[in-house]
């Protein structure tokens, strides 16, 4: 037999395993049905999503400041006019609508904005989140919860969780990164703090932690880092990630999630579409794993050269758990690579991805499109077991599958494990 012919075999029998589902998404920025107007799902919400808004400024002709006051609407228009009629959609999250929208069982070309819009205004909110959960093939979501976001601190004061698909992370970037600015919030909150970091604030800090943590039950802190970020260079955000988040962490027995090498604000102008991203130094990785050895760390980096040395290091350190392609990474050309090159290096022993939707639909693409490049890269490392005299059975393939869409993590999270 040859190699090709091989490797088709496996991929078929990896295929219907992918298909089945049950895939736990461990980071997206979904909420569940009871948070109102924070479900964000609808034609117009997937063509304003900032990757897309990102790649019509290069065709576009207005300014973003131009661009950015005009009703949402509008802006779906101009994107779709910039993206889908005046060239062909290529990119990956041009073609993820098109998955998305054919999967729904609509014809983008041949309907038309107007014609897709009259079918949503047909689609109920809660029914229609079942529905892309089930078209997904996702059994469970990870949201993104911030208590220092008056909206949604608003919700979960009036009892909006009680959807057991939602799962809670508790996401701490501005208290630990821009304290200057989220100190009022926590003060409108009758937290006794002050801009600077004195020890009864960060006292009152950890108590407005220990308060949401208790109302939110997360199963993970999580935090978006710079490339530059250090822990020992003196500055107020490194005191707040080691005295407030670390220590946070310790007390409750809580995984922090790391996503390192993220550049906010490159282009200010363009908002939310104007991160860029940086090669981050992962020494402050390797000293934060081996001093924190009880700690367990979920890690993603964002520079594609970051990815080699995040698995080298999780080879070293069991409390590192490698996690998903992250944003510019989650790209096929990337994520075959960076998933072939964590397989080679782990094993099955890390989260081979997370979606970070923000629209309900984007749930859709984002699996079906990581599934086709799963099923290759499994197929190939299977088929080269095959070949060296080791033949997996079906009911292996699925433990396999499931470790890395879920189980490894759920493991990991639910594990208390030291290094
Ligand atoms: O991928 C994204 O949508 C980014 O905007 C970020 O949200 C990133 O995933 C993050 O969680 O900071
Ligand atoms: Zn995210």
């Amino acid at each position: 037999m040859t190699d090709a012919v091989r490797t088709q075999r496996w991929k078929s029998k990896v295929s219907r395993v992918l298909a089945s589902g049950g895939t736990t998404d461990i980071h997206t920025h979904l909420y569940g049905p009871r948070f109102g107007d924070l479900v964000s799902w609808g034609i117009d919400d997937q063509l304003t999503y900032h990757y897309l808004v990102a790649e019509s400024f290069r065709v576009l002709k207005l300014s973003p400041k131009d661009f950015f006051i005009l009703p949402k609407s509008r802006q779906a228009e101009l994107v779709w006019e910039a993206l889908f009629v005046g060239q062909s959609p290529l990119s990956e999250a041009t073609i993820g609508l098109v998955t998305t929208l054919n999967a729904l069982g609509l014809d983008p070309r041949k309907d038309g904005l107007a014609g897709i819009r009259r079918w949503y205004a047909g689609q109920k909110r809660a029914d229609f989140i079942s529905k892309c959960l089930d078209l997904s093939g996702v059994q469970s979501v990870y949201m993104t919860n911030s208590p220092v976001d008056p909206v949604e601190a608003a919700c979960w004061n009036n009892g909006a969780k009680g959807d057991e698909r939602f799962k809670t992370a508790l996401r701490v970037d501005g208290l630990i990164l821009n304290w200057a600015d989220t100190a009022k919030t926590v003060a409108n909150q009758g937290f006794k703090v002050g801009k600077t970091l004195t020890g009864k604030t960060i006292r009152e800090i950890r108590r407005f932690l220990d308060v949401w943590t208790a109302r939110m039950n997360p199963a993970y802190a999580m935090i978006s880092l710079p490339p530059d970020f250090r822990t020992e260079d003196g500055s107020q955000r490194a005191s707040l990630f080691r005295d407030v988040l670390l220590a946070h962490c310790a007390e409750h027995g809580l995984p922090l999630a790391l996503m390192i090498g993220v550049k906010r604000s490159v282009n200010p102008a363009l908002g939310m579409a104007g991160d860029g991203s940086g090669l981050a130094d992962l020494r402050t990785l390797e000293d934060l794993c081996r001093s924190f050895p009880a700690q367990r760390f979920l890690v993603t980096v964002l520079a594609r050269e970051n990815q080699h040395e995040l698995c080298v290091l999780a080879r070293k350190f069991g409390n590192l758990h490698p996690f998903g392609c992250w944003w510019f990474t989650n790209i096929p050309s990337i994520i075959n690579e960076i998933t072939r090159m964590r397989l080679e290096l782990l094993g099955p022993t890390f989260t081979a991805q997370h979606s970070d939707s923000r629209v309900t639909e984007h749930l859709i693409y984002k699996w079906s499109h990581t599934r086709e490049i799963l099923a290759d890269v499994l197929a190939s490392h299977y088929a080269r077991l095959d070949a060296s005299g080791w033949l997996v059975s079906p009911a292996e393939i699925k433990r396999d599958i499931h470790a890395l869409t879920g189980g490894g993590f759920e493991s990991f999270v639910g594990g208390g494990r030291a290094a």
